[in-house]
């Protein structure tokens, strides 16, 4: 340790001691009592000045119970999060929170050929910060990761999240998304956790499916149109079962489509981006789109993290719909991340037919056709209008969903693409050129 790294944990150490002494009602003379040293040895161990001997700290951690290195909250409790899901756009903006909140973060990874994990790469090596293998098809991993990290907050994001590829892998699907979920609350219980640790579960405006009402609140139908969405309801209501069965704390949040500049290459706002920024600086000629006219309430991801972690911090469990309120069209989402990046388009025709036209922007572009529709991109059924109602989670948790609007979203995943594009040259030509993608079966 560095001189600046003892100083700091001593200080948590310190700090971590009086919190416990404040919560429980014991007094520096009891706890003085308690490790069989003088209340001035003690006291001048709580300024945090002296520092703490190896014996110190393990003479406090038994005595009270609870390892006193660990990040703990004002209360002396202990905030460590098992994150599944944590390679992911929102498992890697939620560690980051969480890391600045003071949490001990332990994620699960499956294990891969390619080793780098681009979104946690930064994350890596972080005090704090623990990965480990496991997998969601795999209840003996998950009970042993639980087991050994002993988690307070588990957040449960891993999921198999493409509605696409839903259709072309169902069956894993299903066993991911759906009995994973089954098999993290069993791991609880089987843990005896179930009355600390409380369970974020990752749900999804794709209940709606074939929408029976817009906007959609948490009292809206649910009417389910994908394997995806099918396995996501069975999370979601055994997580409401395990709730109610055995007063776990456990709350779904509804989360409606939410972006960033780590979104997957392959969901529409991302493939949409990158291609502009493609097209503005000549690595692409065309981007292939399915359905322009299907409706989002699109957000930014790191602004929905938080409402995770808000509502396990709540008094009683609950399930929330977390949205921004306002709907655009995949077409509107284009015309927009073209203008970000220099390019106005005039959409002309209809159905299959449809193309984006470049009307105004770099000259070789001008006139020429940069966008159009291939029935590659439908889906067997699609959900074509989603629009959240997120007057709960602005009431209850005092979230405030117009934090980044959907221009400043927009704008800031173009910028990004904009400057990886030109970092990454020619080479990223082939990954959205329509033949190399269907080859490569990212998508049917
Ligand atoms: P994502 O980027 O696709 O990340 C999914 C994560 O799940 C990855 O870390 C992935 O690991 C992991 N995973 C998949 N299968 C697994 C398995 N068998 N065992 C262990 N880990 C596995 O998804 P996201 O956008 O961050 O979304 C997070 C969660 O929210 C998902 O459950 C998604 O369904 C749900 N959701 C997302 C949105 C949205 O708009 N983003 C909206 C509503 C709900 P690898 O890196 O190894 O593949
Ligand atoms: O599609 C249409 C497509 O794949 C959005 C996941 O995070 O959000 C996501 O699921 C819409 C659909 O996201 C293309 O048909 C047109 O109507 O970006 P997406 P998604 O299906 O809404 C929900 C809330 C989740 O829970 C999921 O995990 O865009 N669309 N053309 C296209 N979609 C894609 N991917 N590619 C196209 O070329």
């Amino acid at each position: 340790m560095t001189r600046e790294e003892k100083v700091k944990f001593n200080k948590l150490v310190a700090k971590n001691v009086a919190n416990i002494l404040a919560a429980r009602k014991i007094t520096q003379r009891e706890l003085a009592e308690m490790v069989g040293k003088r209340e001035a040895e003690v006291s001048r161990w709580l300024t945090g000045r002296n520092g703490f001997s190896t014996e110190a700290i393990r003479r406090l951690s038994d005595v009270l119970g609870v390892d006193v290195t660990a990040p703990m909250s004002a209360e002396g409790l202990r905030h460590v999060a098992l994150i599944t899901g944590v390679t992911g756009q929102d498992g890697s903006y939620l560690s980051e929170l969480l890391l600045e909140k003071g949490y001990e973060v332990h994620g699960i990874i499956r294990r891969s050929s390619v080793d780098f994990r681009e979104r946690i790469a930064h994350l890596e090596g972080t005090p704090n910060f623990h990965l480990h293998y496991a997998d969601m098809g795999d209840s003996m991993s998950i009970v042993k990761v639980i087991a050994k990290v002993k988690p307070t907050e588990i957040y449960n994001l891993a999921a198999q999240s493409h509605v696409q590829v839903s259709f072309d892998a169902p069956e894993f699907t299903a066993d991911v998304d759906a009995v994973g979920v089954l098999r993290i609350l069993e791991a609880v219980r089987a843990c005896h956790l179930e009355d600390t640790c409380r369970i974020y579960q990752a749900s999804t405006s794709e209940l709606y499916g074939k929408v029976e009402q817009v906007p959609q609140n948490e009292n809206t139908p649910f009417h389910p149109y994908s394997p995806y969405a099918i396995a996501k309801l069975y999370g979601f209501w055994i997580i409401k079962e395990y709730r109610e069965a055995y007063n776990m704390f456990c709350c779904s949040g509804i989360l409606f489509n939410h972006e960033s500049e780590r979104r997957g290459e392959t969901f529409v706002t991302r493939k949409i981006t990158l291609a502009a920024a493609r097209i503005a600086q000549g690595h692409q000629d065309c981007l292939y789109l399915g359905n322009l006219s299907s409706l989002r309430d699109w957000g930014y991801a790191k602004d929905y993290v938080e409402c995770m972690w808000m509502m396990l911090q709540q008094e009683k469990p609950d399930d929330f719909v977390i949205a921004t309120g306002v709907q655009h069209s995949v077409r509107e989402f284009c015309y927009e991340a073209f203008k970000c990046a220099g390019i106005t388009l005039d959409f002309r025709g209809q159905g299959l037919d449809e193309v984006g036209v470049c009307i105004d922007g770099p000259a070789k572009l001008v006139g020429k056709t940069l966008v159009r529709v291939s029935d590659d991109f439908y889906r067997p059924t699609d959900v074509v209008n989603l629009w959240g109602d997120p007057t709960k989670a602005k009431a209850k948790l005092k979230w405030n969903p117009s934090k980044t609007s959907f221009h400043e979203l927009v704008a800031l995943m173009v910028k990004h693409d904009m400057g990886k594009v030109a970092g990454e040259g020619a080479a990223a030509k082939v990954r959205t050129n329509l033949a190399e993608y269907l080859e490569k079966g990212i998508v049917r």
